[in-house]
């Protein structure tokens, strides 16, 4: 029947495009926001490549679901037995046959290309303005800064109790990951003791921290601001607890940081071992 496909697919089309837009509305700049079910907002221009590609295919697969539920609603309503008393004995169609293989092929090639082109674009480094390594340790971040005098600091979770006034819950550290606006930062990445992963939504990036081994990544970020993010492999028991923020900030801030960092950090070589850091992390 052919108002009860329309009416399914219209209703199909209403609740997606509720959620997509519901998606986009909630979510938030940085760090993820209560009933966010989109990605949230982009700051990098992987980023963006990433949202565009996420949409693509949330088009393709909702207009999958709704012709597969539309076929199956004309065969319930159609081809019931009561409906089509005598059901037709044909086994074989070939236009029908080739028409089922080529189309998926075409629908997977459209996926395929967009979808490898994101691949080389998010694994093709381009010529960095600047290096940060960050390492992964039980339960916290490590970030060096090789191009800007080698010094090295620890990211630790503030506790609840720390917290500033607009400070988000379990996402906030004590010192954050400084990078200058609109420059191409190379994020090398390993792990201490176990594996990590470093992830940061946002900014599109995230890269497993493995022992022994450096990965690398790289973002762009287009506007200052704060980017959270979270250790994204099952590490331990303070796996939860181990956020990342890359605080992007202009030039000239960067450089006035550098230049504190250079001096609070100095001297740091001997950062606390894992013993050490464990005993100290903050009361929950
Ligand atoms: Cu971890």
């Amino acid at each position: 029947m052919p108002v009860f496909s329309r009416l399914t697919a219209s209703a199909a089309t209403v609740a997606t495009s509720l959620l997509a837009t519901a998606g986009a509305a909630l979510a938030g700049v940085g760090q993820p926001s209560p009933w966010e079910i989109g990605l949230q907002d982009s700051g990098s221009p992987i980023m963006d490549d990433i949202t565009r590609f996420n949409e693509f295919l949330f088009w393709i697969t909702t207009g999958i679901a709704v012709f597969v539920l539309i076929l199956l609603a004309i065969i319930i309503v159609r081809f019931n037995a009561r409906a089509n008393p005598t059901p037709s004995r044909a086994t074989h169609n070939t236009p029908l046959e080739i028409i089922w293989t080529v189309v998926p092929v075409v629908i997977l090639l459209l996926i395929a290309v967009p979808s490898f082109r994101l691949l080389f674009l998010e694994l093709d480094v381009p010529k960095p303005d600047l290096t940060v390594k960050a390492t992964g340790k039980q339960w916290y971040w490590s970030y060096d800064y090789p191009d800007n005098g080698n010094f090295e600091f620890d990211s630790e979770i503030v506790a609840d109790k720390d917290l500033k006034p607009g400070q988000p819950r379990l996402l906030t550290v004590d010192n954050e990951m400084v990078v200058p606006v609109n420059k191409i930062v190379h994020v090398l990445v390993t792990g201490a003791d176990v594996i990590h992963s470093f992830t940061v939504p946002s900014l599109g990036i995230r890269i497993d921290a493995i022992p022994g081994r450096i990965n690398d990544t790289w973002f762009k970020a287009k506007h200052q601001g704060l980017y959270y993010g979270q250790c994204s492999e099952l590490c331990g028991t303070d796996h939860a607890f181990m956020p990342i923020v890359v605080r992007v900030v202009g030039d000239d801030d960067f450089s006035k940081w550098v230049d504190a960092a250079k001096k609070k950090y100095a001297g740091d070589e001997s950062a606390p071992s894992n013993v050490i850091a464990a005993a100290a992390v903050p009361q929950r």
